[in-house]
């Protein structure tokens, strides 16, 4: 199959998802085609079936605002005409399922043949797409979409609610590479972190007020004032510098490490012991995922698609928004108690393995393109 990839190409797990998929998707023979305005940043090694198209956008000097949308529906249908693909998947729906839909009529229109399916991730549907300017343009798309993706059933949920939708959306959780992502004995950066044997807490996010990193230092500030701790916090985002004046506001400037955008994640991940995502919207949580697959428990919030990945009292524990206390108490709880500690920890990456594995989620994917284009 000849699949067009489209998604952000920065560090957000919508896509890291998508590069994953598109270098999967490459391993099992189809040839993949990514179109963005910037290379994805996981999609590193060179390959004979991966291929890259980058969306230049003009500088005009009457054109006031970058025109992204139409230069990317312009590329999409470049290199949907000159590559002759079978299908294709936008991730995100803003923009880019508005352009893909453009970009169907225009070789539609041409007497050729072009499907697209959008996967739904997170706030194009929950915040961005609520907004009242963008949401009849987001319905319209998802409508008109060949297929549609949702990577939890609460954001399918959401979606045919909020949008007052009758689709067909097929859910498709995310998944992690358990062979790269698992726990490693021998990590050598444990000691670097924590030199004195202290348990570790990790946290890896972009740091947007969703993510709620704050309440991860509140948190921490309480699981060591009972036991040697530290906490790895990697990211970057806007809510970096409160994160730090915080850390410094309560004492905890030898005990916190605030790495910055790392890729190491794998490292970063043996280095810890347990993983916080207070967070207050969510849909998946990849980064949870990608911590159970390398043996951490979990402490997150109730919300979103979150209890869909964690069994709670078995992979790890969920609390409400908020509630920094009953998160400490958890984390504490699993800390010091080290046979629970390793029973939480191998069905943490068990779930991973069984559910969220690379190889079974792909197969799902493949099948949904093969049902759009019976259609
Ligand atoms: O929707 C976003 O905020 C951005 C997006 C991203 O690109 O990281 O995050 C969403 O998609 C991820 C991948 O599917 C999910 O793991 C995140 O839970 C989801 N974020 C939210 O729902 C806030």
């Amino acid at each position: 199959m000849k699949i067009g990839i489209t998604c952000y190409p920065t560090y957000g797990g919508s896509g890291v998802i998508a590069t994953e998929l598109g270098k999967a998707l490459a391993d099992r023979d189809h040839q993949v085609h990514f179109i963005s305005y910037g290379i994805p940043m996981r999609l590193t090694q060179l390959k004979e079936n991966i291929f890259y198209h980058e969306v230049e956008i003009s500088n005009y000097p009457l054109f006031e605002f970058p025109l992204y949308d139409l230069a990317l529906t312009s590329k999409m249908v470049e290199v949907c005409k000159y590559e002759k693909l079978d299908i294709l998947h936008v991730h995100y729906a803003i923009p880019h399922s508005i352009s893909a839909m453009l970009a169907q009529q225009i070789i539609n229109n041409n007497g050729e043949k072009l499907k697209f399916t959008t996967t739904l991730h997170g706030t194009d549907i929950t915040l961005v797409g609520l907004e009242p300017s963008f949401l009849p343009l987001v319905k319209y798309s998802i409508e008109r979409s060949d297929g549609v993706t949702a990577v939890s059933q609460f954001l399918k949920d959401k979606t045919l609610i909020h949008y007052k939708i009758k689709k067909e959306i097929d859910v498709i959780p995310n998944f992690v590479d358990t062979e790269m992502y698992r726990p490693k004995e021998d990590c050598v950066f444990k000691s670097h972190f924590a030199p004195k044997g202290e348990k570790v807490l990790v946290h890896i996010s972009n740091f947007r007020p969703v993510k709620r990193v704050p309440d991860v230092i509140r948190i921490f500030n309480e699981v060591n004032k009972k036991i040697p701790t530290k906490l790895i916090l990697a990211g970057d985002g806007p809510d970096r510098s409160e994160c730090e004046r915080l850390s410094r506001e309560l004492g905890l400037k030898e005990d916190v490490y605030f790495l910055g955008k790392q890729e190491a994640v794998v490292d970063i991940l043996n280095a810890s012991d347990l993983f916080i995502m207070p967070s207050q919207s969510e849909s998946f949580g990849l980064s949870a995922l990608e911590a159970m697959a390398c043996g951490l428990p979990t402490v997150t919030t109730s919300i979103g698609g979150l209890p869909e990945l964690v069994v709670h009292s078995e992979t790890g524990f969920i609390a409400e928004i908020g509630d920094i206390s009953r998160m400490a108490r958890y984390a504490i709880d699993l800390l010091t108690n080290e046979s629970k500690y390793k029973q939480f920890s191998s069905k943490a990456r068990e779930r991973a393995v069984k559910c969220f594995n690379l190889d079974k989620i792909v197969k799902m994917y493949e099948d949904h393109y093969q049902k759009v284009l019976n259609v």
